[in-house]
Parts: C-alpha cells; sequence; structure tokens
C-alpha cells in the first residue's frame, strides 16, 4: 500500500468515532498524493503524516457556571493545538452544542493548511465548547466564558495559542474571555483576536472574513473569464460571515437573494437588506422569521432550501456539511459558475467531486475564509507594536492576501498537474510550507 493509503488507514483506526475529523483528513490526504509520492520514501522514514494528523496536544476541561435560577450547569471545553511549526498556534472557539472533540480536530486541522496559505506566522488550533450561547441572558453567557477562560488561561499566550470567534462566539464572548485572562493572568497582551475596538482590536476584522470571501471569489471569477458584477448570488447563514459577505457582495455589484439560520431561510428577489439583518442578527439577536417585518415581499421557509435557488454563485457560509449531493446537482442544473465556501467545510466530499466533475469553480474553505485569521495575524502585529492601523490599511492587506491566496492555489494546482483543482491546489499550497517547518525543527 502507499504511504498515503497506509496513513488513511492508520488514522481511521485511531478515530473511527470522529466522522468529521476523518472526512478533512481524507479529503487532504487524497489530493497531497502527488507530492508525497514524489518523497514517498523520506516522508515514510520521518513519520511525517503520522505527525500531521496527530494534534500536539489536546485539552479538555469541566466548564461549571450558574445560570439565572441558581442552577449550576456544567458543559465541556476544549482546545486542540495542532501544530506549532509555522507560529504559535491560532484559531477560533466554537460554541454550540454540536461541538465535540471530532469536531474541534477537524477545525485545528484545516486550519494548519489554511493559517499557512495566509503567508504569516501562524500555527493551527481550534477550541470550543458544547454550551450554546442562544437564548441565554449576558450574565449567562458572562459567567460561562469566564469559568471557560478560568481554566483555558493557562494553556494559552500571546506567544502560544492564541483564540478567537467562530460559530457562537463574537465580540461579546471574546470581551469577556479577554476580561477574566488579563484579571487571572495580571498581563495585557494580544492573546484573543476579534477584540473590541477600544482594548486592542483591529479594524476591518469583524467585515474580514466575509469580505476575504468575496475578494477571492472575484480574483478567481476574473481569472476564468468572468465578472462578479450582476451575478446573482445565494448565500446560506446569517452569522459574522454571511452579513460580511452580502455586504461585500453588493458593494461589487452582485445580488444576493437568500441567507438562512437554524430554523429556515429568506429569498428576497430585490436583493437581502442588509440594514434588517444586521438589526436582527447583530442588535435582537432574533431569528430571521422576523425579515419579513421588514420586508413584506420576501419569502421565509422552514429548514433548508438556499441551494435550490436558481443563482450564479453559491457561499455556503453556515457550517460543516451543509451543502450536499443533491444540492451539488440543483446548483449544476440551474447553471451555477461558481461556489466558494465562507464556512469550514460546508460541502460534502460526493458534492465538491459533482461540482468539480461539472466544472463548477470550487474556491474550498481553507483558502476562501482565510481572510479572517489572516486578519487576526494583523491584530496581532497591531498589538505587539501597540499601534492601530486604519480601516483602509487592514483592508488592503486583507485584499492582497487573498488575491495571493488564489494565485498560489492556481500556481500550486498547476505545478501538480491539476488546472483548476483549487482543493488540491490550497491543500499543497498550505503543506509544502508546514512541511517544511517540520522537517527542519526536527523530531518534535
Ligand atoms: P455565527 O455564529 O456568527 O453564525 C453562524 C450562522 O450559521 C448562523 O446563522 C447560524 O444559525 C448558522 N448555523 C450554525 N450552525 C448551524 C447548523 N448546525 N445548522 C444550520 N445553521 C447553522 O458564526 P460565523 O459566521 O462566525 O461562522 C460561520 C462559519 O464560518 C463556520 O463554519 C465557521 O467555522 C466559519 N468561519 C468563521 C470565521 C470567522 O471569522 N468568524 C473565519 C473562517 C471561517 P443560528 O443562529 O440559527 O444557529
Ligand atoms: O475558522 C477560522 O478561521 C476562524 N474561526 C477564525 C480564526 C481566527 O483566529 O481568527
Amino acid at each position: 500500500m502507499s504511504y498515503v493509503d497506509d496513513v488513511l488507514a492508520l488514522v481511521q483506526k485511531k478515530n473511527a468515532s470522529e466522522p468529521e475529523f476523518l472526512q478533512a483528513v481524507e479529503e487532504v490526504l487524497n489530493s497531497l498524493r502527488p507530492v508525497i509520492e514524489a518523497n514517498e520514501e523520506k516522508f515514510r522514514k520521518e513519520a511525517l503524516l503520522e505527525r500531521l494528523t496527530e494534534p500536539e496536544r489536546q485539552v479538555k476541561f469541566r466548564v461549571p457556571w450558574v445560570d439565572d435560577n441558581g442552577q449550576v450547569q456544567v458543559n465541556v471545553g476544549y482546545r486542540v493545538q495542532f501544530n506549532s511549526a509555522i507560529g504559535p498556534y491560532k484559531g477560533g472557539i466554537r460554541l454550540h452544542p454540536s461541538v465535540n472533540i471530532g469536531i474541534i480536530k477537524f477545525l485545528g486541522f484545516e486550519q494548519i493548511f489554511k493559517n499557512s496559505l495566509t503567508g504569516l506566522p501562524i500555527g493551527g488550533g481550534k477550541g470550543g465548547s458544547d454550551f450554546d450561547p442562544k437564548g441565554k441572558s449576558d450574565r449567562e453567557v458572562m459567567a460561562f466564558c469566564q469559568s471557560f477562560m478560568t481554566e483555558l488561561c493557562r494553556h494559552i499566550g500571546a506567544d502560544t495559542d492564541v483564540p478567537a470567534g467562530d460559530i457562537g462566539t463574537g465580540a461579546r464572548e471574546i470581551g469577556y474571555m479577554f476580561g477574566q485572562y488579563k484579571r487571572i493572568r495580571n498581563l495585557y497582551e494580544g492573546v484573543l483576536t476579534g477584540k473590541g475596538l477600544s482594548y486592542g482590536g483591529s479594524l476591518a476584522r469583524k467585515e474580514a472574513t466575509g469580505y476575504g470571501l468575496l475578494y477571492l471569489t472575484e480574483e478567481m471569477l476574473k481569472c476564468n473569464g468572468h465578472d462578479i458584477k450582476g451575478k446573482t448570488i445565494v448565500l446560506s447563514g446569517a452569522g459574522n460571515v454571511a452579513i460580511y459577505a452580502a455586504e461585500k457582495a453588493a458593494e461589487l455589484g452582485a445580488k444576493v437573494v437568500t441567507m438562512s439560520d437554524s430554523n429556515g431561510w429568506i429569498y428576497d428577489a430585490e436583493g437581502i437588506d442588509l440594514n434588517a439583518i444586521k438589526e436582527l442578527k447583530e442588535v435582537k439577536r432574533a431569528r430571521l422569521s422576523e425579515y419579513k417585518n421588514y420586508r413584506p415581499n420576501a419569502e421565509y421557509h422552514e429548514g433548508r432550501g438556499v441551494f435550490g435557488v436558481k443563482c450564479d454563485i453559491a457561499l455556503p457560509c453556515a457550517t460543516q456539511n451543509e451543502l450536499l449531493l443533491e444540492d451539488a446537482k440543483q446548483l449544476v442544473a440551474n447553471g451555477c459558475i461558481a461556489v466558494a465556501e465562507g464556512a469550514n467545510m460546508p460541502t460534502t466530499l460526493d458534492a465538491t467531486k459533482y461540482l468539480q466533475r461539472n466544472k463548477v469553480l470550487f474556491a474550498p474553505g481553507k483558502a476562501a475564509n482565510a481572510g479572517g485569521v489572516a486578519t487576526s495575524a494583523l491584530e496581532m502585529s497591531q498589538n505587539s507594536e501597540r499601534l492601530s492601523w486604519s480601516f483602509e490599511e487592514v483592508d488592503a492587506k486583507l485584499h492582497d492576501i487573498m488575491v495571493n491566496i488564489f494565485h498560489s492555489l492556481d500556481n500550486a494546482a498547476k505545478k501538480y498537474g491539476a488546472e483548476g483543482d483549487y482543493v488540491a491546489g490550497a491543500n499543497i499550497a498550505g503543506f509544502e510550507k508546514v512541511v517544511d517547518a517540520m522537517l527542519a525543527q526536527g523530531v518534535v
């Protein structure tokens, strides 16, 4: 058996109860075959892939807190420090009832390659908890965040591991976590990113993932002979990534006609009213079903369905495995020309293959959504030099980073005879730098 097959079998045996992690490893290792086959003997001797697929460290801890009825609640917290070959561990914290170790490991594994693609010195990590912020009071969220950080603070630091936001973790949660870190460690340092602007946050971090997604999509379209202007976009999610993706899409002259949350989805033929969405989601923390109060002509549907709407471009921006094979078939049948992943691994493996086989341009999340973590790294730079850059300066750097990422995928795919396969391109380009650093640093 080839080295890749041996390691895939080993990873499957060791992590049998972690389907999302296995899915992420399978996608990456399969697309790395040409690079690994060219160095098979050396990589095998170095156990390079065994090291790459085993986190350097993972912690799991109890998070007890008291709810508004005086009842003690207990959640589980995780931090997976996956790979520090090219920089301190960096990656978000997910707060969602579905969180388990397999989800955090898949996200941490993806983060290694994503962070490498940004060209900035950040390693891969991820954390989270099965705590659900939805429906909780501010005091309950604070109680949870303080308890979570009381344990996590001993494992992180500005030069060790720098968490940030992800599903369920936004500015409010980062603020409470930062406050508790500072209090316990007596250190005012850039230990978290996505901070508020009054205490070390970076301008444009809030917008960065969504804006970056559109910068990369625009470049991918341009290099394939298309113009984003005038295109119709279906988008899933209605959180941080989705909102700022929709904002930039509109600025670039495209029309976003759908958004979704975990209850249902909206269709607005005139283009989504983002002021309404921001008020609903960022201020009121309400459900999308209320969108009709702002736009009576829009449609609201329970359940899932955005990918069945006719479009030129689809941007899945909610969660993993939300774009299924049946959705891919519908998109192709409707003439969709491009899919770019704002979320992490939103497209299943069979749906990805179907889209690629049918010549739909496909930008994988580890490239397309890298603008968030790239801007987090810019926030770390600003914290280190104790300066703040202007919105325009950060946004211009973000734009350059996303355009460069697209070209490194494109070039890596071409170099290995897989022109247009941006999944292979992203994995190969991300892998090369990490491997170089791992080999240089010896057996660690
Ligand atoms: P938010 O919590 O701000 O928003 C998530 C959105 O997706 C909400 O509309 C939520 O609906 C919906 N959603 C979440 N989980 C599910 C689910 N299981 N089923 C259906 N809908 C769901 O998160 P973000 O926007 O920050 O993150 C979205 C995606 O982007 C995630 O995959 C994340 O890992 C990825 N990402 C985020 C980055 C960032 O900077 N924030 C950077 C790079 C990637 P509801 O409110 O009803 O739960
Ligand atoms: O998935 C991701 O890249 C994030 N949630 C952002 C991580 C970060 O450190 O900004």
